[in-house]
């Protein structure tokens, strides 16, 4: 298949392009580097020496048979040059990866607020306007997020997208099925429950395939692929800002930091490994099956609770846990229940978070601790309007 990834240079972005183009797939990466560009305003870099992609690229292509081309392309801000490119190359799959993702982030002010709208929102009208005027059989996979169902409400297992539903109105009742009720946490998570919207829309005004793939919090770094050379290392975000919470743990222990858990670490979350992230998107790539409703998969394979996590990482380390004023407004004390249900009949093996594992993990990054900037480890971006 001919597939085109945007966001390939990203964290999950590279790891998929390499898997796909490993399993023969045509893969073209279009990526503006506006991540690698964040890094540097934000005065961090990746704990992981990572590559130019212009070197990511030319080393790929020396040692795999299928080549993976690279477009710099803005898709918000280039919209002929993206137009070009799916007129061009007719691809038969798009993967959009391409969003501003962390949760932080988009919280520091009405800038940051308003860049994490724009792109998000504005890529996907984009992407999906363009697969409607070429060629409306393009399937469109989308990275979603399993925050978009909020943290708050259930010890039921969490839908996968949609409810069955009961409408009152006066006496009548009305049978229908309904999106799951959207409870976003931060401006982030905000964009993800609006594409959702936008996916209905353009499923139903004009007929495009699209699955949005909600997924869990990611961890580990490096992929079967991204471990054959050290030019295709992965990303490794540790700071403050784009540091997700299992992999800030794993780096903190290695570096005898107190793990920092957010208030109580009542918290439960979702999780899935980085090797499993880029296996759903070749699932879902190659799932030849034709829906007509947008297909939601609930992409996670397990749910944690943080102070659970941090006793468990603090056992194999020895690290000590400290409770840090919660910078978010969120629940501290919350459940959920979710399963991979629609990925797993697709095939997904899930990789669970093992002891020996995280030995692994720890000693791994224990190679990159040279490059970490202890100041940028506590969060300081603040839920709040200054
Ligand atoms: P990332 O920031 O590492 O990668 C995103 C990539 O997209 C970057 O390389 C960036 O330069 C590129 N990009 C952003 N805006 C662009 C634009 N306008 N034009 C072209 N390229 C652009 O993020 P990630 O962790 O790889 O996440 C990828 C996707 O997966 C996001 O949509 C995110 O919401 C979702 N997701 C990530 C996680 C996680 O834990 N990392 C969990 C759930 C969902
Ligand atoms: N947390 C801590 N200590 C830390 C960092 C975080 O206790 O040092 C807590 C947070 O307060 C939060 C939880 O850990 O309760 C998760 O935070 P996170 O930064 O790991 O994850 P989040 O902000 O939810 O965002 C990440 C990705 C995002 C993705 C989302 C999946 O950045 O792109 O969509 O995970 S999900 O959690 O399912 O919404």
């Amino acid at each position: 298949m001919k597939i085109i990834v945007l966001g390939g240079d990203g964290f999950c972005g590279w790891a998929s392009a390499l898997r796909l183009s490993r399993k023969g797939h045509d893969v073209h990466i279009v990526d503006n580097l506006s991540r690698r560009n964040i890094d540097k305003k934000l005065r961090v870099k990746s704990l992981t020496p990572i590559s130019s992609i212009k070197k990511r690229v030319s080393t790929w292509n020396k040692i795999n048979k299928t080549k993976i081309k690279f477009h710099k392309i803005d898709i918000v801000k280039e919209v002929k040059k993206i137009d070009d490119l799916i007129k061009k190359t007719k691809p038969d799959t798009i993967v959009h990866f391409a969003e501003q993702r962390s949760a932080p982030y988009s919280m520091i002010n009405l800038t940051t607020r308003n860049y994490t709208i724009e792109n998000n929102l504005i890529s996907n009208n984009t992407i999906l306007y363009l697969i409607a005027k070429h060629n409306k059989k393009i399937h469109f996979i989308h990275l979603g997020t399993m925050g978009v169902y909020g943290y708050d409400f259930s010890k039921y297992l969490v839908p996968e997208g949609y409810y069955k539903a009961k409408l009152f109105i006066k006496k009548n009742v009305i049978n229908t099925k309904i999106l799951h009720p959207a409870s976003p946490g931060s401006i982030y998570h905000l964009t993800k429950a609006q594409d959702e919207l936008l996916f209905q829309f353009y499923q139903s005004m004009h007929g495009l395939k699209i699955t949005d793939l909600h997924q869990g919090v990611v961890w580990g770094t490096n992929t079967l692929e991204t471990l054959l050379h050290k030019d295709l290392c992965n990303r490794y975000d540790y700071d403050g800002d784009y540091g997700t919470v299992l992999n800030r743990f794993i780096m903190q222990a290695a570096l005898n930091f107190p793990l920092t858990i957010h208030g109580t670490g009542n918290q439960v979350r979702p999780f899935i490994n980085i090797n499993n992230t880029a296996d759903c998107i070749l699932l879902a790539a190659e799932n030849k099956k034709n829906f007509n409703e947008v297909k939601i998969f609930n992409q996670l394979t397990e749910t944690h609770r943080l102070i659970n996590l941090a006793k468990k990482i603090s056992s194999i380390s020895k690290c000590k846990i400290q409770h840090v004023k919660n910078p978010r407004i969120e629940n501290e004390n919350n459940s959920l229940v979710a399963k991979p249900m629609g990925l797993i009949e697709l095939g997904l093996k899930p990789i669970y978070l093992s002891k020996e594992f995280l030995v692994k993990e720890i000693d791994e990054v224990k190679k990159f601790l040279k490059r970490a900037d202890k100041r940028k480890i506590l969060a300081t971006s603040k839920w709040k309007i200054n």
